[in-house]
């Protein structure tokens, strides 16, 4: 195992397998949008905003599912709230690559105190 965990922070370090290894994940807006957009339109309409729930680790700068809020949002009147008009109103409390990106130092910092040795 110990192995495993060597190459693996080896690999890092030496940016050989960086594509492999990079973590990424979708804008928070955009997170927010699929989990509520019941038909798969990639917007949310009236009725999946009423329902609509922020998963735990977002935060939103608006009352989730508010009328008033669903008309101060929906900026071209098109009925519907998209990504565009969600940016900079809903936020990772935590970046989801945050906890990835601890691992991969810890697996580093291990690596570096093991050839200290
Ligand atoms: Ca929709
Ligand atoms: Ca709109």
């Amino acid at each position: 195992m110990k192995t495993v965990k060597y190459t693996a922070a080896f690999l890092i370090l030496s940016g050989l397998s960086a594509p492999l290894w990079a973590c990424s994940a979708m804008p928070p807006e955009s997170s927010f949008i699929y989990s509520n957009d019941r038909n798969g339109d990639g917007m949310l309409n009236r009725s999946e905003w009423r329902e609509s729930r922020a998963d735990e680790g977002l935060a939103a700068k608006f009352t989730v599912g508010g009328r008033k809020v669903f008309r101060y949002l929906d900026k071209d009147r098109n009925g519907a709230i998209d990504r565009g008009e969600l940016a900079g109103r809903i936020d990772y409390i935590e970046h989801p690559c945050a906890a990835w990106e601890r691992a991969v130092r810890q697996m580093s910092d291990e690596a570096a105190a093991g050839q200290d040795r």
